[in-house]
């Protein structure tokens, strides 16, 4: 398995030319974007097979114990660009490619994103996959193959429309489909017991189907696989009603059983409490779990060895029925004692909690639970029976009470390790919702900090910051991101330059997309400010709009004065049926319609907003940013990632004491970091206060100023009400501390101005962020699970 960078052009010229003409059907003369593309996915595609059977090969042989991840959400984005810089292709690809008319970046543009996710959890689970086969640890990542991934977001008057996506209208080249690894899954129905034993008489079932994947790593050593479930009906088609012309109902079985993976659920942090929910979340598990205990028993007899052999990580409570799913294949499938299989299962299990907003904890009607799962709640019901005897717990710590089933306190409870995903949040997690658990069961509870993985987010969105890395430091840093420090032992006006002229070009890019795409024309030199995110009243875009109106007034009344010039840009979705954050969307729209077209104000401030956040938008920008937006009421973020992408790619940080910028800080260094608000105890402390928003703005004239212009209809003349529920809602509620952290906010903004106008500081400032951002690898993430979560070890080089 050796890297593949040695791979003539002419090899890869007769591979492509073979594809273009044997799978596409296509003669060079004809042959579309789209039809190259698919020569060179699959020809990538074979080289990565190699790789993935010698994994496979290497797995078995050893008997290595194989992590799975069982994730309702994996965002991958493009898999062509970043399977060509992992394998070294990238000049040769080029090479052979530009023979013909044709750019690697025009292939690459034409992929669909791969959007199977809605924000940082589902990010999160793909860079874990990438590093995970960086690092030769066998795994594989279980999923859903939701046939619509997040819905796409498009601009009306200003308001934020959903159209559906889709991602798997044209073939996938990436993904073998698998009839023979196929599972069904039961639902509905009721529960026998006779003698003890229970048989569960289903009256639905569905097929889960595989799709897989191959996740290969860095330099191509070592592939994993994306194993996602495609739902299809047991029972194809109603013969009888079609015979007797009733056409479309004979169809319905399959319609119903699709359903299961036709859809994303597009909430975020918010728990939606829907019957398909739950059926998604039970069709991914059960497919899961029935696979990975297949794949045991073709090695191994003794099901006591499961615990040895198989780490399973729960990501978020999503996949937590996987406890009482495993208890049921082992008990009643298996026929192994109730205790017995309860010890394997908690041998197996891990839980990884990614935040603590009460509304995203996930809860289940008992009725609907025992609806759709009957045996399961049986089961869930026993194992709260035992956790309430072993812990002489309170009612409220009960998986099951006031009707409910408490899925944080399931996946806990049945858990070896539970995680929180930066130090303040593992902190946090003990502190607060976790308090009583971690009392329970000590010990429990460890911190894995959150990383994203630097070949996606450096070496390929970054080729410019790459390459003045490599230069200075040599290369290896792609796999070893710590040697990044090195940067400061070379720190020099040649180095600061050089970055300055990567991070210039990228803003030059970035600006040419923006013009050809929103038709603004951007100033290269301003700073560009960027928040990128799900919008949510946590995160606070809403302070961040609040600053860009009092940045303007301020312009506005001193236009002469020495501004630093600033390009604010937001990206981002709102789940559909959030309100609040649909009018956060509206208000920055109608705020950019405004501002960019004051020509007094123009060229020291303009807001852009370019619709359709994805990892693709975020590849582009990321590189481009000055300033990273990491302003969530301290407390509420659980870690954040992109803020870690931002440090990686030279962008200094604005943000309070959350997640994981308490870490970055510490990194970078506490002054290269903008740091602003309340900590989180201040935060709880203020809460208290009664009039804790009505006191901050009366504090405030600035603020005052901004809201005053909102009541006045200042940037939606047409609807001068539109925001005064907004309003009401800041003055009399404001549950994120937004006009609490305003002064703050603005005072740390000019100090962000002045050190930006020094540009040797500000470059100076860069470096040191990018020398400090080894940690956030996700490489060293997932050596932490491997080592303290899953006792796994690497297979590379055995
Ligand atoms: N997160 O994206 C989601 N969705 C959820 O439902 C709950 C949390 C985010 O997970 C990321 C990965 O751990 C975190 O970095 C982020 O803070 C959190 O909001």
């Amino acid at each position: 398995m050796n890297a593949m960078n040695t791979l003539s052009a002419d090899l890869l010229r007769a591979r492509i030319a073979q594809h273009l003409t044997y799978t596409m059907g296509k003669d060079k003369a004809h042959a579309s974007t789209y039809d190259w593309r698919m020569a060179v996915s699959y020809t990538v595609r074979d080289l990565i097979v190699d790789s993935w059977f010698e994994a496979t090969r290497k797995t078995y042989e050893e008997q290595g114990k194989r992590v799975y991840y069982l994730s309702m959400e994996f965002l991958i984005g493009r898999i062509l660009e970043d399977a060509v810089i992992n394998l070294g292709l990238h000049e040769q690809i080029e090479e052979v490619l530009a023979e013909d008319g044709m750019s690697l970046m025009d292939v690459v543009e034409n992929e669909p994103d791969a959007a199977l996710g809605n924000g940082g959890l589902g990010r999160l689970a793909a860079c874990f996959l990438e590093s995970m086969s960086t690092l030769g640890c066998p795994a594989f990542g279980y999923g859903i193959r939701y046939e619509h991934g997040l819905f796409r977001q498009r601009f009306q008057g200003g308001r934020q429309v959903e159209t559906p996506e889709d991602w798997l209208n044209q073939p996938h080249p990436w993904e073998f489909e698998r009839p023979e690894a196929c599972y069904t899954v039961p639902f509905k129905g009721h529960v026998d017991t006779r003698d003890g034993k229970a048989t569960w008489h289903p009256a639905e079932t569905v097929l889960a189907r595989a799709y897989d994947t191959p996740v290969v790593g860095w330099q191509g050593k070592w592939s994993n696989t994306l194993r996602l479930w495609g739902a299809h009906p047991t029972e194809l088609f109603d013969l009888e009603r079609f015979n007797s012309g009733d056409h479309t109902a004979a169809a319905a079985p399959e319609a119903l059983a699709r359903t299961l993976s036709r859809v994303l659920y597009p909430e975020d942090t918010t728990d939606s409490g829907k019957e398909l929910r739950l059926k998604q979340e039970y069709f991914l598990t059960s497919a899961a779990l029935q696979d990975i205990l297949r794949r045991f028993l073709s090695e191994y007899d003794d099901l006591s060895l499961l615990p040895q052999k198989v780490a399973i990580q729960m990501n978020d409570t999503h996949p937590a029925l996987a406890g009482p799913e495993l208890i049921r294949l082992l008990v009643d499938v298996h026929g192994l004692e109730w205790d017995r299989a309860k010890t394997i299962a908690q041998g197996c299990l891990n839980y990884t909690n990614h935040t603590l907003l009460p509304e995203a904890l996930e809860k289940w009607s008992t009725w609907l639970m025992g609806r759709v799962l009957p045996r399961h709640m049986q089961i869930i019901e026993r194992i709260d029976a035992e956790h309430h005897a072993a812990t002489d717990c309170p009612p409220d710590l009960r998986i099951v009470h006031h009707d409910q089933v408490h899925m944080g306190t399931l996946a806990f409870v049945m858990a070896s390790h539970v995680n929180g995903v930066s130090a303040l949040h593992s902190d946090l997690m003990k502190q607060t919702v976790f308090a009583d658990l971690d009392r329970a069961y000590p010990g429990r509870i460890l911190n894995q900090t959150n990383g994203v993985t630097p070949r996606r987010w450096l070496k390929l969105s970054n080729p410019a910051l790459s390459q003045v890395i490599t230069e200075t430091i040599g290369t290896g840093w792609e796999d070893d991101l710590d040697r990044l420090k090195e940067l400061t032992e070379h720190d020099s006006p040649d180095l600061r330059a050089a970055l300055r002229r990567a991070k210039r070009a990228n803003k030059v890019a970035f600006g040419n997309w923006v013009q050809a795409n929103m038709g603004l024309t951007l100033d290269p030199d301003a700073m560009f400010d960027v928040q990128i995110k799900r919008v949510h009243e946590y995160k606070r875009q809403l302070l961040n709009v609040f600053e860009t109106i009092a940045r303007w007034n301020a312009i506005r009344k001193n236009p002469g004065a020495d501004w630093t010039p600033r390009v604010k840009i937001f990206g981002g979705k709102a789940a559909p049926g959030y309100f609040t954050a649909k009018e956060i969307i509206r208000l920055i729209n109608d705020v950019a319609k405004v501002v960019n077209n004051d020509p007094l104000t123009r060229h020291l401030l303009q807001v852009v907003y370019p619709a359709n956040y994805n990892v693709s938008m975020a590849q582009r920008l990321i590189p481009a940013a000055d300033l990273s937006e990491q302003i969530s009421t301290a407390g509420k973020e659980a870690s954040g990632t992109g803020n870690m992408k931002f440090t990686m790619n030279g962008a200094l940080t604005i943000g309070t004491l959350d997640g994981a910028n308490v870490e970055i800080r510490e990194h970078v260094g506490a002054e290269n970091f903008f740091l602003f608000g309340m900590t989180a105890d201040e935060v709880l402390e203020r809460y208290r206060k009664p009039d804790h928003a009505r006191s901050a703005i009366m504090a405030s004239q600035e603020l005052q100023d901004v809201l005053q212009m909102l009541a006045e209809g200042r940037f939606n003349p047409e609807e001068p009400t539109r925001y005064h529920g907004l309003l009401d809602h800041t003055w009399n509620h404001d549950p994120f501390l937004v006009a609490s952290d305003f002064s703050a906010f603005l005072a740390c903004q000019t100090k962000v101005d002045a050190a930006y106008a020094d540009t040797d500081r500000w470059d100076g400032m860069v470096l040191r962020n990018i020398a400090g951002s080894g940690y956030f690898s996700s490489d060293r993430t997932i050596r932490g699970y491997m080592e303290q979560v899953w006792d796994a070890k690497s297979l590379l080089n055995r």
